[in-house]
């Protein structure tokens, strides 16, 4: 099941049948074993689980819970998956890297070491200074409509000329390269890789490149900058997972300048050595970050106006937060806590919760999708990991106090395992993958409704036929919407294995019809997709 994804498929849990003798002895594994079995954690399950395997997304794997399973259970369940979500491993792990993976997390789970500023700023390297930049833009290109491709597989991005369709550079980048953000300028893009590596790249150049570099962690998956009128760019803000933290840095060059420790208490009142750093927003109303903390379920409004009096305001919402969105007039936060099937929404000028919307299983958003319901009026929109629905939750409080903060539709989407849904203010189009659904069909098609007309129903297209790609084994899934600059163009990317040849299609937002691929041997793996203009402007 589900070949070819395994980095990104621990979404859900390992199903723990609670019977069976307690492991009466501590499992063991030869150092060289240990280590192999230690890094293949770090790459494919931590996400998930979690590096003290407390559990988040994916299940609690703490000797207490796995020993009980026993090792033949865990190896049949790493071999084969399970119908909760765990993926099958036996295609890109041996038997005997299997059986020691089996035995590992049956094992005591190793502390990493913590990452503080000493450890940053021997690895920050700014390699073109500020003073040293260019005065003005070096080249001739459309910025605005300049795509930042992530290459997951090879630790890269490729910045994709949107006008042109065509890769203007591959910039190397941090392990498994995670998102890209814009600064406020829309002049430099900010790259956080799982390593925790951030890369910044200056679009002025002639040929962008990184003019500075610095590793925030050694597990990370967030990057913002400060975007409040008058502070501008001053400062940039990256999340990691592990150690548990956000720090601070220099938004022109990323000296670090403060880090600050998620860990604590959660929502639930018991202590957690290990709540991760998920989704980072600026707000353009306060000189304040929205910063959400996976495991404790607490939203942080960080005000970054005096960083040496550091003021946060913690905000009690539900536990396992992840990814979420503005809605449309940019004063609420609609954040998923997936692995609760909840939404927590932050007002973020009164600096209260909002709303907690009971929702089906695992929302996954992205950044949601805004649009005017014909009846319900404002809305936000998030697909399912767990559930084949796109859920709309009402969001203007003013003039629809009834459908405020509540599901006000749920609308059929072609499979659960859906990452991403989008729209564009100029569009009618609301669009939904499911890349994660088993079955290849789906896994390789969209959804597209009609936002005028939602009665009618939607329209399933299979982007990954369009791309024309030869015939191999790998799921070619299709991952991701995203919008040109002008609202009239949706790009997806058809993310299929290291080795399989890939793609990115564009469509015709109006006809839905394909108006370009963007095929080359160096588009390999592409996922997420970052339009500078309105990833800028926050724009979905
Ligand atoms: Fe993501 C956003 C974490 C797997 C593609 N992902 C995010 C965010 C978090 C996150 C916290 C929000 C960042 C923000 O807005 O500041 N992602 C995680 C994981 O922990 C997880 C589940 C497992 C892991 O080991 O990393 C995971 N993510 C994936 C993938 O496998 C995806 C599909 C492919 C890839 O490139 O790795 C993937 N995640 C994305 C994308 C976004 C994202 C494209 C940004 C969406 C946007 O529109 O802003």
């Amino acid at each position: 099941m589900w070949k070819g994804v395994r980095n990104a498929l621990l979404l859900t849990a390992l199903p723990f049948a609670m019977s069976g003798a307690a492991f009466a002895q501590e499992a063991t594994l030869s150092k060289e074993a240990k280590e192999a079995s230690a890094k293949i954690y770090f790459e494919r399950c931590a996400g998930c689980h979690g590096v003290l395997r407390k559990g988040a997304t994916g299940k609690n794997l703490e000797p207490a819970n796995t020993t009980k399973l026993g090792q033949a259970r865990l190896e049949k369940i790493l071999t084969n998956g399970t119908d909760g979500g765990m993926v099958n491993f036996d295609d890109i792990l041996t038997k005997d890297e299997i059986k020691n993976m089996a035995t590992y997390i049956q094992m005591t789970p190793d502390v990493p070491p913590e990452w503080g500023i000493k450890e940053m700023t021997a690895s920050w390297k700014v390699t073109v200074k500020p003073e040293d930049r260019p005065k003005k833009q070096m080249n001739k290109v459309n910025l605005k409509n300049v795509f930042s491709v992530t290459l997951r597989d090879t630790g890269e991005i490729a910045l994709i000329d949107g006008d042109t369709k065509k890769i203007w550079t591959i910039i190397k980048t941090g392990y498994a390269v995670h998102i890209s953000r814009l600064s406020a300028s829309g002049r430099f893009v900010y790259v956080i890789g799982r390593d925790g590596k951030l890369d910044m790249i200056d679009l002025w150049m002639e040929t962008p490149a990184v003019v500075a570099t610095i590793k925030i962690g050694m597990d990370a998956r967030s990057v913002e900058t400060s975007k409040f009128k008058g502070f501008e760019d001053k400062y940039a803000v990256a999340g990691s997972y592990w150690p548990p933290q956000y720090v601070i840095m220099d938004g022109a060059d990323l000296k670090p300048l403060k880090i600050v420790s998620t860990r604590g208490i959660t929502v639930d009142g018991e202590y957690h050595p290990e709540p991760r750093v998920a989704s980072i927003v600026a707000s353009m109303i306060k000189p304040e970050w929205v910063i959400n903390i996976k495991e404790t379920g607490l939203i942080k409004l960080v005000d970054y106006s005096d960083i040496k009096n550091l003021k946060e305001t913690t905000i009690e919402s539900a536990k396992f937060l992840h990814d979420g969105g503005w809605d449309a007039s940019k004063r609420y936060f609609l954040v998923a806590a997936n692995a609760s099937n909840k939404v927590a929404v932050v007002d973020t000028k009164d600096g209260k919760l909002a709303g907690l919307v009971d929702t089906k299983s695992k929302p996954h958003p992205g950044r949601g999708a805004n649009f005017n319901h014909p009846k319900f009026g404002p809305v936000w929109a998030t697909s399912h990991l767990g559930a084949d629905v796109i859920t709309l939750i009402g969001t203007d409080p003013a003039k629809h106090k009834d459908q405020a903060w509540k599901v006000v539709a749920e609308l059929k989407n072609h499979g659960a395992g859906s990452l991403f849904v989008k729209t564009h203010p100029k569009s009618n189009n609301l669009w939904a993958d499911a890349p994660l659904f088993p079955e290849k069909d789906m896994a390789e098609s969209v959804t597209v409704y009609d936002i005028k007309n939602l009665d009618k129903g939607p329209e399933v297209i299979n982007i990954a036929k369009l791309a024309d790609l030869p015939e191999t084994k790998a799921v070619k899934r299709a991952v991701q919407a995203e919008y040109n600059e002008k609202g009239d163009e949706v790009w997806f990317s058809i993310w299929a294995g290291k080795t399989d040849p890939s793609a990115i299609v564009v469509m015709d937002d109006k006809t839905r019809k394909v108006k370009a691929v963007i095929k080359d041997p160096k588009l390999i793996t592409p996922t997420g997709k970052f339009n500078v203009y309105n990833t800028q402007h926050d724009i979905y």
